[in-house]
């Protein structure tokens, strides 16, 4: 029998099915206001890392030095950089940040510039390079390596002169040209005052407006550096989130209107929450120390922050879309002290055991709109555990929903929401329902979701969970709807009440 050249109807439907994902393909959205460069994209990804305060303070139990600080007084007795940064690496920490200069201007790596360096200390008599032997050990664990080069510096003779800067930016361009790549250059906000400034002493005062000239001092960094993120409190890649105790803002936009501020000179509200809308994308971190100081001081040895307390710093930061820069001291051999590991170890337990399972995943999901129909931007992609993949819809539907089936009764008390970063922050506001006596009952409420937002309560036992994006300018585009469970055992306090079906 001949066959007909014309493909029948019913191979049409079936060619151009979504669920066969050969749908005419439908064109990604816009991105929507300022979005992430390539160097803040892979900063995202990190989430989590630590900054290690060593220096002469570690030996003069100070947290600033004054600037007059013998060279001889570091000399740690058993450093040991692998230690160090596997402690970091076992933390779950993708980065850490050195003090390589705070205030007191002593240099962690023998500068060309000053003698006020290790190569004057009895540690590996003067041949020591502590910059180097943590940036090796962090390429070695596989961990980004960043710098902190203290704008103010209280040993300096020309600190408050033109010459200084001059100094700074010398000392910035060896930092970025002779240990690898950088990953993040801090930038701290704390500029003048008093100091030996090579024993004139006295005050010194600037404007940290105008006196560090930051477009061009940024620069070397961009000259330099490709994929290295530039910290302060104006950013210009990340910002300071206000607070030295690890919590940011509720809502935490990642926009920022940048240009009010300079380091030092900024208002500590807005860098807590962002500025939506904002001019620039200049997400927040979070510093904070696992320490009551920055510097290791032995009377701290009893003071160290607690698992349960570090894990409530992770939903404060880290879910709320923001970073956490947890500071780790090395004490005076060089070390992450024991006390510091075992409370990191019991942090580590608590998020591995309440991510290993992703509840949603095999869920049967369905959007009330899917973009194009086009399967690429359908509800599997916002569930199956990758970040590039989205859900989004038409640019005419803003506020859609998306519902999960369990088939079963799955009990879970943390939900994680991702937006897809490279088309900007979308969503102005969100709500979670669980199904309930055959009615949907709102379980969780927020605004900003950005690059992550973690939803912690009670348990929640249901058959169905329904997200609804409440407001948005434009069309979402979310990558991860994700929910699990933090085992009782390891909840502190102990979990409120459960919420499900009849109570
Ligand atoms: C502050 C500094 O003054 C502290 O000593 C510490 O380095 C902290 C991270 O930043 O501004």
């Amino acid at each position: 029998m001949k066959r007909s050249a014309r493909p029948s109807l019913a191979l049409l439907a079936v060619l151009f099915s979504p669920s066969l994902g050969w749908a005419p393909a439908a064109e990604p959205p816009a991105p929507y206001g300022p979005a992430p460069s390539a160097r803040q994209l892979a900063w995202h990804a990190a989430e989590f890392y630590g900054f290690l305060h060593f220096t002469v303070n570690t030996f003069t139990d100070k947290e600033w030095g004054v600037g007059n600080e013998k060279e001889t007084v570091f000399n740690p007795t058993d450093f040991n950089a692998d230690q160090i940064v596997q402690t970091a690496r076992e933390a779950g920490m993708q980065r850490l940040i050195l003090t390589c200069k705070h205030h007191d201007g002593f240099c962690l790596w023998p500068s060309k510039f000053t003698e006020h360096s290790v190569k004057h200390s009895p540690w590996k008599d003067g041949q020591g390079d502590v910059v180097r032997e943590i940036a090796d050990a962090c390429k070695k664990h596989r961990l980004g390596f960043g710098t902190y080069l203290s704008p103010w510096d209280r040993n300096h003779k020309d600190y408050g002169k033109p010459e200084y800067l001059e100094y700074y930016r010398n000392q910035l361009r060896e930092l970025m040209t002779n240990y690898g790549p950088i990953s993040e250059v801090w930038f701290d906000g704390a500029n003048g005052g008093t100091g030996w400034y090579g024993g004139a002493g006295g005050q010194r005062r600037i404007d940290n407006r105008t006196y560090y000239d930051w477009a061009n001092t940024w620069k070397i960094v961009y000259d330099l550096q490709p994929m290295a993120c530039m910290f302060s409190d104006a950013g210009p890649e990340v910002r300071w989130i206000g607070n030295e105790q690890g919590m940011a803002g509720d809502p935490c936009w990642a926009t920022l209107n940048r240009n009010d501020f300079s380091p030092g000179n900024a208002d500590s509200g807005r860098l807590n929450r962002g500025d939506r809308p904002g001019t620039h994308w200049v997400p927040g971190e979070c510093d904070v120390s696992i320490r009551p100081g920055w510097f290791y001081h032995a009377s701290e040895d009893n003071r160290v922050r607690s698992p349960h307390n570090l894990v409530d710093l992770y939903y404060q930061s880290v879910g709320r879309g923001a970073a956490l820069l947890l500071n780790l001291p090395p004490d005076r051999r060089g070390r992450i002290h024991e006390n510091d590991v075992q409370s990191l170890q019991g942090f580590r337990k608590i998020l591995d055991a309440t991510f290993a399972q992703d509840l949603a995943r095999g869920a049967k999901a369905t959007a009330s709109n899917v973009r194009g129909g086009d399967v690429r931007f359908g509800a599997q992609q916002a569930l199956n555990g990758k970040r590039d993949t989205y859900w989004s819809t038409d640019d005419n539907v803003p506020t859609p929903e998306l519902v999960l089936d369990f088939g079963r009764a799955v009990t879970f008390n943390v939900v994680s929401l991702r937006e897809f970063l490279p088309l900007g922050q979308r969503v102005e506001d969100w709500a979670l329902d669980r199904w309930e006596n055959e009615v949907w009952v709102e379980f969780a409420h927020g605004t900003a979701l950005g690059a992550r937002r973690l939803w912690r309560g009670g348990d929640v036992t249901t058959e169905k969970v329904r997200l609804r994006i409440v407001k948005a300018p434009v069309c979402p585009a979310l990558s991860e709807l994700a929910l699990y469970r933090e085992p009782d055992a390891l909840r502190w306090p102990p979990p409120p009440a459960a919420q499900s079906p009849g109570k």
